[in-house]
């Protein structure tokens, strides 16, 4: 675990489940990111959620319990991709794959039943109309960083669908949510938004413009609130100049874009043919004209990385004046088609699932050694956020832009401790 005293934002899986839940249990939701665990609960169901690198942290954690004879659980994205090795461990008395917005009231009537199964599965994804609220009122909120503007509230992380209709091989979205896309109501979003009362959203969308006509729709319902918010958006949302103006309209804070790689090849062999007709200098420039700021999400120790390439890529982002860049070393999630041919090839160093985490190597890259993907790494996330370029993008910020420019402080400051940007954080 990397514990932080503040996260920048909670995860909204434990509050939403905590809504799902009939009114005669009590819930408690823990986050071991910012608190600490107290084993003498007296609980009597402890549901564990995350992602694929807190699995070994999760068993470990239901093992204790399961000494102190509480009933123990496990669902979500990373107990998806390691389905076998929770089934393995034998601590979890239920173990949960796929959504469970439908599954989870009658898991918990089979528990009171005295039929619990060890295992449920999602076979049809819910429709997304008529959900329940996040209890985030459940969460310590003093553990979470607020806005620079708005000291009331901390971020909330607001879902408005799920799915995604492309299938990149190192992904895991459209394996667990599907290829087709889902959509809350807009004005359904709308009411939470209200109802949740921060001034600031992070849409958990994983392409929140995939359908520039729901988008609109959604942008133009957002407007009125007077939110900021950050979303994540696919490289194909520049070919809408007036959607991403509207976005900004609506309150769009900073965009997350999915670049990957600036390497054709590297686009082509993890199936993400769709970045490759935009070079890097247009989609820049696509957000500045709408004055969204842009945060450029990497992968490197793709296929045709090399030390050079990597040096290359971070040097095209400094010349085109990206605002941030978050980039993560390309690790196999099991589920996915790269990790069925990483697997083939043979090159998965080791499955400690703990470190996992996209900023360690798990694998031998083809035209490198992992050594030199770990250094072109660091030395690529030093070299965005060295001292001198960290001064000269706040001295030409605009104004909009300075709130997110002074993290890169913060990321100066983790980086010189080999502390990934985001760790500690999700
Ligand atoms: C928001 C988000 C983040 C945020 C915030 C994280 C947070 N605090 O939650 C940030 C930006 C920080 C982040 C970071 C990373 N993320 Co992220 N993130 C997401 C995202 C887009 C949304 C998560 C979410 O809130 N979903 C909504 C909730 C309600 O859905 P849910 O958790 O799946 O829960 C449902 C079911 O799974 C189930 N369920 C879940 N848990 C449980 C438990 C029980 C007991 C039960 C019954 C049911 C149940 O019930 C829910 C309702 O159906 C997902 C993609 C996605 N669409 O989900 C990726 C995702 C989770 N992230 C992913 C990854 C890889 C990362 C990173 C490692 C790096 C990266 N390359 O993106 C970093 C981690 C950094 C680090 N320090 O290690 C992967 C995880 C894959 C994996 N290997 O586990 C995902 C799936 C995206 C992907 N492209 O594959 N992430
Ligand atoms: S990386 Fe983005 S575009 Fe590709 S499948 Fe995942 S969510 Fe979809």
């Amino acid at each position: 675990m990397i514990k932080s005293r503040k996260s920048f934002i909670s995860s909204r899986t434990l509050p939403y489940l905590a809504a799902l839940t009939p009114k005669q249990y009590e819930c408690q939701i823990l986050d071991e990111l910012v608190e600490e665990i107290n084993f003498d609960t007296n609980a009597d169901i402890i549901a564990l959620t995350g992602m694929l690198r807190h699995i070994p942290r999760a068993i470990d954690i239901a093992k204790e319990f399961k000494k102190r004879g509480k009933t123990t659980m496990i669902g979500g994205v990373g107990a998806f991709a390691a389905k076998e090795l929770i089934a393995k461990s034998g601590v979890f008395d239920c173990q949960i794959i796929g959504e469970a917005d439908e599954l989870w009231e009658s898991i918990l009537n089979d528990l009171e039943q005295g039929k619990l199964k060890n295992y449920y599965e999602c076979l049809q994804p819910p429709q997304l109309k008529g959900l329940p609220h996040a209890r985030f009122d459940l969460l310590n909120g003093k553990k979470y960083i607020k806005a620079f503007w708005d000291r009331t509230l901390p971020i909330i992380p607001i879902e408005t669908s799920r799915g995604c209709p492309n299938a990149c091989n190192f992904c895991l979205v459209s394996r667990f949510f599907g290829n087709k896309m889902r959509y809350r109501p807009v004005e359904e979003v709308v009411e939470e938004i209200k109802y949740q009362g921060s001034k600031f959203v992070m849409f958990t969308d994983d392409n929140i413009a995939i359908n520039p006509a729901r988008a609109r729709e959604l942008f133009l319902a957002i407007k009125p609130l007077k939110i900021q918010w950050l979303g994540q958006f696919e490289t194909r949302a520049i070919e809408h100049p007036e959607l991403l103006r509207l976005a900004s309209e609506s309150g769009c804070a900073s965009a997350f874009v999915g670049i990957e790689s600036l390497i054709e090849g590297n686009l082509r062999s993890v199936n993400k043919e769709h970045n490759i007709k935009y070079g890097i200098k247009e989609i820049i420039t696509a957000f500045k004209q709408a004055d969204i700021p842009l945060i450029a999400s990497l992968i490197f120790g793709m296929d045709q990385d090399t030390p050079e390439t990597i040096g290359w890529t971070i040097e095209q982002m400094i010349i085109n004046n990206v605002n941030a860049v978050i980039p993560w070393i390309f690790t196999p999630t099991p589920g996915t088609p790269s990790y069925d041919e990483l697997k083939n090839e043979g090159r998965i160093i080791h499955e400690n699932y703990s470190l996992y985490d996209c900023w360690h190597t798990t694998i031998t890259p083809k035209s490198m050694s992992s050594h030199q993907l770990e250094n072109a790494f660091w030395g690529a996330l030093k070299r965005f956020y060295s001292g001198p370029l960290i001064l000269e993008r706040l001295l030409t910020s605009k104004i909009n832009e300075i709130p997110a420019t002074l993290y890169h402080v913060y990321f100066y400051w983790k980086i010189r401790r080999k502390l990934h940007p985001f760790a500690g954080n999700a």
